[in-house]
């Protein structure tokens, strides 16, 4: 873990490429396969491919559901996977979580992507997340620790395919974005290279 890779007028700087990409392609609720219940996280995503989830099931698709193409990764963002990722290739999709007051995220695994060779990178912009993180197993033990804005993460090898989630984002703990919340982006590589 890079704990604050971005400092504070990059992390500005990223906060408006995000809403330039929430013009393009506005935050959404994912909706749960088959129940339909809705995510506490709203969600949008960048590049050629973003992960979408509705009664249909979880899958990675090249538009918004509102049928325009997603927009392109900013730059400062394929930069840092340049600098971070050891990948020989570049992401092809970057989802935007977006956490309100009470959002979280359950333990889950990522595992909609075509390869597991390439890492993931997890950026955390405003306010501060208590992240959980176990092994492969979703039985194995957990620890939780903070991330906070600025930080950027590298989940690659074993680490990979960890169980992990997000237990609650601690209201008041940024000044970055003037709503308060938390912003998560996670840039991935889905097709196979
Ligand atoms: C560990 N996002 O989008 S970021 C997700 O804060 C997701 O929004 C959380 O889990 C969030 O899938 C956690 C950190 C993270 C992201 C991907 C991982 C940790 C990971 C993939 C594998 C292992
Ligand atoms: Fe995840």
């Amino acid at each position: 873990m890079w704990s604050e890779w971005f400092d504070r007028p990059a992390q500005v700087a990223l906060v408006e490429a995000i809403r330039a990409v929430a013009a393009q392609a506005p935050f959404f609720t994912p909706l749960m396969p088959r129940t339909g219940k809705p995510f506490s996280v709203r969600m949008t995503n960048c590049g050629p491919l973003g992960w979408v989830s509705d009664r249909d099931g979880y899958r990675y698709q090249p538009a918004h559901p509102d049928g325009a193409p997603w927009p392109p990764i900013p730059a400062a963002l394929l930069e840092a996977w340049r600098a971070l990722a050891d990948c020989p290739v570049e992401p092809d999709a970057c989802l935007v979580n977006y956490y309100g007051a009470g959002a979280k995220m359950g333990l889950h695994q990522d595992r909609d992507e075509e390869t597991f060779a390439a890492p993931i990178l997890s950026i955390q912009l405003g306010d501060e997340a208590v992240f959980r993180i176990g092994g492969p197993d979703r039985r194995d033990k957990t620890r939780s620790f903070r991330l906070r804005s600025g930080d950027a993460l590298i989940f690659g090898g074993p680490a990979r395919l960890a169980f992990h989630g997000v237990d609650r984002v601690v209201a008041g703990s940024s000044t970055l974005l003037p709503k308060g919340g938390r912003i998560n982006l996670t840039l991935r590589r889905v097709r196979p290279f």
